[in-house]
Parts: structure tokens; sequence; C-alpha cells
């Protein structure tokens, strides 16, 4: 049979690389060695052949005359984007005679990698390149910009990112989506929401600072101030114990500390909760009735939230909610946060951590990289980016502009287009898409793995992460048999987990006739806490020095501009992905600020006026939308949208880089802003 690649003509099976957790089951249409038509594989037991709009336009991202078909180095200032096409034997010379001379002159910790999740892929987002940096002795990153506070504080109280299967929620009668735009961003749990409304009428309540398109869809949508969610759910416990709605036969044998906690809610009633969230005492009644006496009830726990300087207190807090109802034990009761832990892999097969050079070498937090690279001592000299746009995504933009354009700083970029980062590099590498790869996918909502062949050649000169890496080792003299090993061995090694019996059956063989398997997988009845429970009192948190019990801190408010500044992502982007497609900008017109009406009035905006939004850190130009979608005091903006279009538009000029309470995550959403008529 030969290869997809070799068959110009015909529908194959293919994955969603983007990072969504959705991940998709896909068909690619193809005539005449090109794709002309992306839809949704049908018979996908989660997907089920629905797409976002997003990708169902890809072949526009794939074809796209701007995407990059050469090696490229820098020949006019950084940041200016002017380059002249090399040889991929240049380019990987100069890198690696660059980085040879770095570890004479200065050390291999003076090479930073950067990269995030471009392409969910394992094989291209942590697969060979660790191998890589591992062996050079590199300074590591620790990716900390997406989910990691809110990973932290879920593990404090349920040991790893273990959640309810998504597939029964269709039973739920009660969804309650927290901090989650999950029309945009998880659009098949919103299919089953409406399946369950349409067959069991369920309910669906969206908690949100923000009526985004979400909340419009839902029954009930509760506006809530910033960063204030840790009390609203305090709150809801208290009237959960006080009204006697908690499952005690369940807390006894499931949980540690019901009864400190019992005491430690009382605390947060519903007067004062209310005065903390803007959320009106009877709407806390009734939530929490609804809650306690609503079975299965389903909590979907969102990025949004825990973006915040409490971020991870927020979660740790909120997942401590079914168990007050034994909502766990109902199919389709329950929660997800994240569910990577049910498909976890064997990391060091892949990574390789035996082959670091140097075990103890500096750890660099992404969220920090503007600062890193205009202050570390010893300093970062070189930079690697790839699968990640810091220039538009990163905190603090201003301040990681200004360190991309650090003469002394030796700056290369792999990626699809020459983006907002790659023009400050002085070496960019292009990147095949997902579609000309071999890799394998983990869902971190569903419990699917899936598998990507390669469809098409490999546009232009392009290469994949993996290639990359491999030439790469060569050129530095790597000689172990760890750099040669293929795409079909990497899956092998990295699927060999004893440890996790639910996908011992599976390897590359059999994805590659199966194309999607779903690993076998049960919620554990030991859970990977110290205590082996649900931790609702937790002594390790006390030994990290928080509060053993959910408590609520206020975000950081030391800032003298009035409006909470919530810049989140937006339907038709992912993350800065989209941003520079045509199809994708058009449907988001242009990005917007929305206003409260009364914040409005206070500066002199109207709808539809261009807004000068500003701090300390920069400004930014954005269209005023005004009405009572946001409370008093509360900026909403959507998208990461691309200098591309104007440089005032980058909204992460504006965000600050604190960090935020665990898991050293982002504070993308605990910024302040002020506003004025442009
Ligand atoms: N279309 C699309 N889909 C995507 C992405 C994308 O860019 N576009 N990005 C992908 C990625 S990487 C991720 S991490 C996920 C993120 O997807 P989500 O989990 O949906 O997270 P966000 O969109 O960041 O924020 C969700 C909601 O939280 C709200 N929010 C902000 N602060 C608070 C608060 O203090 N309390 C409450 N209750 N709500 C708050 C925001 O208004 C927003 O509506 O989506 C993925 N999917
Ligand atoms: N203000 C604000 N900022 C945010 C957020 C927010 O809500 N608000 N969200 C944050 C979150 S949750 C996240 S996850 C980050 C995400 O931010 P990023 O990880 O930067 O995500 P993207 O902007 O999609 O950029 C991914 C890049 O990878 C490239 N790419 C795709 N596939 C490959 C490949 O196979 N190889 C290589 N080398 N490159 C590839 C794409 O072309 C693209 O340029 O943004 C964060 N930034
Ligand atoms: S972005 Fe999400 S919803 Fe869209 S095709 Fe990919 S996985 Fe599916
Ligand atoms: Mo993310």
């Amino acid at each position: 049979m030969p290869s997809f690649v070799d068959r110009p003509t015909g529908v194959f099976p293919s994955v969603c690389s983007l990072d969504c957790p959705d991940q998709c089951g896909l068909l690619l249409h193809k005539e005449n060695g090109k794709i002309v038509k992306v839809e949704g594989d049908p018979n996908h037991p989660v997907t089920k052949g629905f797409i976002c709009n997003k990708v169902r336009n890809m072949t526009e991202r794939l074809y796209d005359e701007k995407r990059l078909k050469y090696p490229m180095k820098r020949v006019g200032a950084k940041g200016e984007g002017h380059f002249e096409q090399i040889s991929w034997n240049e380019a990987i010379t100069t890198i690696t005679g660059k980085w040879k001379d770095l570890l004479q002159t200065d050390s291999a910790e003076s090479i930073l990698p950067y990269s995030f999740y471009g392409n969910m892929g394992n094989l291209a987002a942590e697969g060979m390149d660790r191998r890589f940096f591992h062996r050079l002795g590199a300074s590591k990153l620790d990716r900390s910009i997406c989910n990691s506070a809110g990973a932290a504080g879920y593990k404090y109280t349920m040991g790893a990112s273990f959640g309810i299967d998504p597939e029964d929620t269709i039973h739920s009668k009660l969804f309650i989506f927290w901090g989650i735009n999950a029309v945009s961003t998880n659009m098949h749990q919103v299919s089953l929401a409406q399946q369950a409304r349409k067959q069991n009428g369920a309910k669906i309540v969206v908690i949100d600072v923000h009526k985004n398109q979400t909340a419009r869809f839902a029954d009930w949508f509760i506006p809530i101030l910033p960063g204030t969610d840790t009390a609203l759910a305090l709150g809801l416990m208290h009237i959960l114990f006080a009204e006697n709605m908690v499952d005690d036969s369940f807390l006894d044998q499931y949980t540690v500390g019901h009864e400190e906690l019992r005491k430690h809610v009382e605390q947060y009633d519903p007067i004062t909760v209310s005065s903390i969230t803007g959320i009106p005492v009877e709407d806390i009644l009734k939530l929490a009735r609804m809650y306690g006496q609503t079975s299965p009830a389903f909590l979907r726990i969102g990025n949004g939230p825990q973006h915040h300087d409490n971020g991870g207190m927020f979660v740790r807090t909120v997942s401590c909610l079914p168990a007050l109802t034994g909502q766990w034990l109902v199919k389709g009761g329950g929660a997800i946060k994240g569910n990577s832990a049910y498909l976890a892999f064997n990391t060091a097969n892949l990574q390789r951590p035996d082959l670091q050079q140097n075990k103890n070498t500096r750890v660099i937090n992404m969220n920090l990289l503007g600062e890193a690279l205009l202050t570390l001592d010893p300093p970062i000299k070189s930079l690697f980016v790839y699968g990640t746009n810091p220039a538009v995504v990163a905190p603090a933009g201003n301040k990681v502009r200004k360190g991309l354009e650090r003469e002394d700083l030796f700056t290369v970029v792999h990626d699809l287009f020459l983006t907002e980062t790659a023009m400050y590099a002085d070496i960019v590498l292009p990147s095949t898409s997902s579609f000309e790869n071999t890799d394998f996918y983990t869902s971190y909502w569903h419990h699917y793995i899936q598998l990507q062949q390669p469809v098409i050649e490999s546009y232009g000169e392009s290469k994949s992460n993996v290639e990359v890496f491999r030439l790469l080792a060569k050129g530095m003299g790597f000689t172990e048999k760890a750099f040669e090993e293929t795409e079909a061995e990497l899956i092998d090694q990295a699927l060999d987990l004893l440890s996790n019996p639910g996908i011992v059956q599976i390897d590359f063989e059999v994805l590659s006739e199966k194309q999607y398997v779903k690993a076998q997988v049960e919620f554990p009845t030991e859970l990977p806490t110290p205590s082996g429970k649900i931790e609702l009192y937790s002594e390790k948190m006390k030994q990290d020095g928080y509060p053993a019990l959910p408590t609520y801190i206020p975000i950081v408010n030391d800032s003298v501009h009035p409006l909470q500044f919530i810049a989140g992502p937006n339907h038709n982007f992912l993350n800065s992905t989209f941003a520079n497609q045509k199809k994708h900008t058009r449907l988001e017109k242009e990005p917007e600020i929305v206003l409260n009406q009364f914040d409005a009035d206070q500066a002199g905006v109207i709808d539809g006026d261009k807004v000068r939004v500003w701090n300390e850190q920069g400004e930014c130009i954005l269209k005023a939308s005004v009405g009572e979608n946001v409370l008093r005091g509360v900026a909403v903006t959507q998208g990461l949208w691309g200098a591309d279009q104007d440089t005032k538009h980058l909204v992460n000029s504006l965000t600050p880089d604190r960090i935020a309470d665990m898991g050293g995550g982002a504070t993308f959403f605990s910024g302040k802003v002020s506003i004025g008529k442009y």
C-alpha cells in the first residue's frame, strides 16, 4: 500500500494539531497532491464529524503565500523583517557554529529553548527537542504560560489531572461552565450539553466576567468580578454544609478534612461573598441549591480564572465542590479541569533525561521571558523559539520585544510563518505543518490517542521539529542513537508505560490500523494525593506555605488604573495562530474592548469609539463596545491580534508578568488599565 503522500488524490484520516481540548478527528480531502478540503471525521466517537470554522478554513493557512519555504538569515535590523534565503546546510552550520562558540566562551546555559504547543503532536512538542537540549545542557524552560497554576491547584485536591470522561456528561442534568468560553474553546463539550439539555432537560449555567458566546447560549449567566471565584466557591460550600446538602458518607469514605472545612467555611456567608464577588445574595443561594439538589451535576472548570494571581487556589477550591456532594460517584457528575493524567505516556523514554549533560542547569519561567532576556546574569546569549510566538503571546510584551532586540542575542525561530517573533530572528527555519508529519496525539479532555501520518509532501524546503533537532544533533557532533530513531520508534517508546495499563495495548501499529484508540482508563479508586483521598484539607499545602484549607486571597491591587483588564482568546484564532490569515481576521473584524456603560460614561467614550487603553507598561488602541456585557470596573478584549494589522493591537503590551500563586503560572487577567477616547 503506497503511503498517503504518494497517493495524489483521496480522503485521508488526520487529527487536529491545535492546542484545543477537543482534538478532533479530521478527514483531509486531497486532489493532485494538495489538500483541498478539511472536514471532521464522522466516525470519531467524540467529535463526530463536527469541527470549528478555524480548521474548516485550514487550507487558507496551509497554502497561504506567506508560508515560509526555505531557511533565511537576517540582513536588516532586528524586528525590521529583512531576510535573505540560505541553504539548510548554511543554517545548521551557522547555528551549531554559534552554539559551539558559546560552549567555549560562556556555557551551555547561555542557550535557552523557548517552545510551546503550537503543534500538540507529542514528538513535535516534547520529543526530539527535549533529547537535544538535554544533551546540549542548555537552560531549561518552565512551560507555565497556559494552565500550570490551575494544574498545581487541582493536584493538591485531586492528586493529578483526573476528571470524568466527557462522553459521560451526556447524562448530566446540570452543566456549570466556570470561567470557560466553551462555545469557542471546547465546542464538543457544548454539543454534549446541548444534547443533555434536549434529552434530560439539563440546565446550563455560565459563571464569567463577560457575557461571552457561551453565556449567551446558557440558561443562566452569572457575572462575577474578576479573581473572586474562590470566594464564590467557598460561599457555595457554606450553603451546602449549612443546608445539609452534602453527602456525609462520601465525605467520610473518600475525603480528608471535611470537619475542618465545614468550620472554616462558616466565615463565607452569602452576604460576605456577595460583597466580594458582586453576585446578589439570592443568586448565590439559588446556585448553591441548584448545585446541591441536581444530580448528575457537572463542573467544567476553565482556564480563565486560573490566569489570575490567585488562580491555583481557585482551582484547588472549586475542585472540592463535587466531593461535598458526592457527585464523583454519579455517572455524568463530577468535574473536568483537564484529563491529561489518563493518557500519561513514557516521557522518560521519549525525552531521555538520562542524556542530560548538566543536571543542575537553571530553569527559566517562560512567563518571565522579557525579564530573563533583559536582566539574567549570566545572560541568555541564544534563544531557539519553536511552536510559539512569544512576541505576541507572552505577558509584558514590551519587555519581551525589547529583550528580542538585544544585538548580542542570537535568535533562531522555527515556524511556518514569519511571525512577530521571527522578525527578530537571526536565522529563520521553515516548519512543516502537522499534516506533513508522523506524530501521535493525546487529548487533554477526551480519552483517545490518535495518529497523524504524513498526508502531503513537506511544503517547500520545510522540515518538522523532529527533523530539525536530528540535524542540529548531527551538526553538534552528537552521536547517540537517540538522535537517529524514527518517528515510529519514538511513538512505540513513548507508549511503552507499564504503570499506565490503560495504554499498554496501544502502539504505532495499532494506531496505524485504527487511527484513534480509546485508552482503557477509569477514574482511579486511589488518588495520587498523599492520603490517596480527595484532600479538602491538605497537609502538603501547609508544608508548601499555603493555607491547608481552601481560602480566598484577593488578587494584587496596587495599581492606580481603574479597570480590570481581561485579554483572552477569541473565536476565530487559536491564540495568535490564524491572526495572520485574511479569512479568519475578516470574521473577527477588529479587536474590541468591552466596557460597562458606567465606565464608558466616566471616560467620555461611546460605543464604536476608538479607545486608547494604557497602563505603566504600554498602550493599545481598541474599538469600544459599550453596554452591560461586563460589570462595572471590568474591561474585556478577545483575541491575540498580531502586529500584522497594527502594533497597537498587541494586548500583551498591557498584561503583567507577575507570577501566579502556584505552578509558576501566568497572571494575564490580573492587570489593570485606564481608558480614554483616542
Ligand atoms: N477558538 C479558540 N479556542 C481555543 C483557544 C483560542 O485561542 N481560540 N485557545 C486554546 C487554549 S491554549 C486554551 S488554554 C483554552 C482556553 O480556553 P478557556 O478555558 O475558555 O479559557 P479563556 O478563554 O482564557 O477564559 C475563559 C473565560 O474566563 C473568563 N474569565 C477571566 N477571568 C475570570 C475570572 O476571574 N472569573 C471567571 N469566572 N471568569 C473569568 C473570560 O472572560 C473567558 O470567557 O482554549 C483553547 N481553545
Ligand atoms: N493576553 C493573553 N495572552 C495569552 C493568553 C491569553 O488568554 N491572553 N493565553 C495564553 C495561553 S493559554 C497559551 S497556551 C499561549 C499560547 O501561545 P502560543 O503557544 O504562542 O500559541 P500560538 O499563538 O498559536 O503560536 C503557535 C506558533 O507555533 C507555530 N507552529 C505550529 N506548528 C508548528 C510546528 O510543528 N513546528 C514549529 N516549529 N512551529 C509550529 C505556529 O505557526 C504559531 O506561530 O498564549 C498565552 N497568551
Ligand atoms: S481547533 Fe479544536 S474544535 Fe477546531 S478542529 Fe481543532 S480540535 Fe476541533
Ligand atoms: Mo493555553
